[in-house]
């Protein structure tokens, strides 16, 4: 579904709230949608100073919104995403090239990216940021196509400063044509199918494999459309509604940031990888995207994340029954496994492979079906009461997490797990308390 299409049919459920006054794009906006972050319904700036086109914030700070774009409930997701996985893998539906894509309706070789509506966020933030954009190139030696999400700073009308963490495919691109003195050509992507979203936050897709397939599975077995651009030879999506053409400069870098990030911190100005735009392309009237970056990077990297946890745990491990990634873990750098071991140890297995499955995890604890793991609560009761800790915990030094966490040295941290699954033997003893379930309707209490 297109991201106009998403937004009518959210608006029909009466999940979308209209800020119908004009609003600054320059902290305004952002502290506006902060508001209303993490609540069931979407924020629509129908009007922002200076810039030509409504925005869209918060379509994933809600799990049940998140549920609804795919037609099931919240906690349906991860497993529905695993699904989509293992169809991809069993059987890739490559993308499709259209001809007159919407997303070229309106056609700019001179453009100027201050035009566009895009929002500075938080207070000491550097400048205008697109935070969700969908990036897409192909491999310099292969040709193989890749999507990924970076957040990108405008820093001049037609210039962008970029970030592209250790390890990512696009990262591995730009190197190798960087090598070779040439720029990488990419489109950057406003405005998608939830589907694609999905697909460039994917993990454990290859390098070698094109994740848009991810995208086709989730849609079932649909192509991802995309468009042929106007300046670069890499495709954009044919139904997104701006689409930005562009070059990333080999050998320059220039400054980016701060910017408030999902950490719940600030990400510190550096000199980072630089993009030259070289056309803009829109549909007529585009609805532009953007996101806060918290609940809602939480939700859309914690629901893919847990679709993979689950899926490697499961096969590895066996036993699981459910996995989290809480939002007081900052979304995905902590995670709650929730199973049965099926025989001793395998808690502490269980955490071996959630590390495996997804890397830029820092802790993992593991839990009895009888903790709920949506209640942190009930998670650090588990911790406190079920793990002996000298026994219980598995501490790996030196390993690779997430840049953004602070507790790590840029990325080289300490991996921790819990395993608070009670112990052969100590069944009674962790038996949970229970009272009596009354109807209390039925009784005459004032
Ligand atoms: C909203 C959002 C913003 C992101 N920003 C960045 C970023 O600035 N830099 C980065 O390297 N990864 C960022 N990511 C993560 C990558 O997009 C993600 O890990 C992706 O799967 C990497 O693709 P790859 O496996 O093809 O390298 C972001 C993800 C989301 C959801
Ligand atoms: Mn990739």
């Amino acid at each position: 579904m297109d991201f106009r299409s998403v937004i009518a049919m959210l608006e029909q459920q009466k999940k979308v709230v209209h800020v119908k006054s004009e609003v600054n794009p320059v902290h305004e906006l952002a502290g506006i949608a902060s508001k209303f972050e993490g609540q069931e319904k979407v924020v629509l700036f129908e009007k922002v100073k200076g810039q030509k086109y409504p925005v869209a914030c918060g379509l994933w700070w809600n799990r049940d919104i998140v549920g609804s774009l795919f037609g099931i409930t919240a906690g349906e997701v991860p497993g529905f995403f695993a699904a989509a996985g293992k169809r991809f893998q069993e059987n890739p539906a490559p993308p499709v090239i259209v001809d007159d894509p919407p997303c070229q309706e309106e056609v700019t070789l001179a453009p100027n990216l201050y035009e566009l509506t895009v929002p500075t966020l938080a207070l000491e933030d550097g400048g205008a940021y697109f935070s969700n954009c969908i990036v897409i190139a192909k491999d310099p030696d292969t040709g193989v196509r890749n999507t990924s999400i970076h957040r990108m700073m405008i820093s001049g009308e037609n210039r962008i400063a970029m970030l592209m963490d250790v390890g990512r495919h696009l990262r591995s691109y730009y190197e190798r044509a960087e090598a070779k003195g040439m720029p990488l050509e990419i489109t950057i992507n406003n405005g998608v199918d939830p589907a694609v979203y999905v697909c460039a936050t994917y993990p454990g897709t290859g390098i070698d494999e094109d994740e848009l397939g991810v995208a086709a599975a989730l849609n079932g077995g649909e192509p991802v459309r995309l468009s042929r651009s106007k300046t670069v030879a890499v495709e954009g999506l044919a139904d997104a509604e701006v689409v930005i053409e562009g070059r990333m400069l080999p050998a320059i870098r220039e400054p980016e940031g701060p910017f408030g990030e999902v950490s719940g911190f600030y990400a510190q100005k550096d000199d980072r990888w630089v993009v030259e735009v070289t056309a803009v392309t829109n549909r007529k009237q585009p609805l532009m995207s953007t996101l806060l970056p918290g609940k809602e990077v939480w939700n859309s990297v914690g629901c893919t994340a847990e679709a993979a946890i689950l899926a490697a745990v499961s096969k590895m491990v066996g036993g699981v029954k459910n996995v989290h990634l809480s939002h007081g873990n900052c979304g995905f750098f902590g995670c709650v496994v929730q199973m049965e071991p099926t025989r001793p140890g395998m808690g502490k297995n269980a955490i071996l492979a959630a590390f495996a499955a997804f890397p830029p995890m820092s802790m993992v604890t593991v839990v009895n079906s009888d903790v709920n793991i949506f209640d942190a609560e009930d998670v650090m009761r588990a911790i406190t009461t079920r793990c002996n800790v000298a026994e219980d915990m598995v501490v790996i030094r030196h390993a690779a997490c997430h840049e953004l966490n602070p507790a790590t040295d840029y990325g080289v941290g300490t991996k921790f797990g819990f395993d608070c699954t009670v112990k052969p033997g100590q069944e009674e003893r962790n038996k949970k308390v229970a009272f009596l379930d009354v109807d209390l309707s039925q009784y005459e209490i004032e």
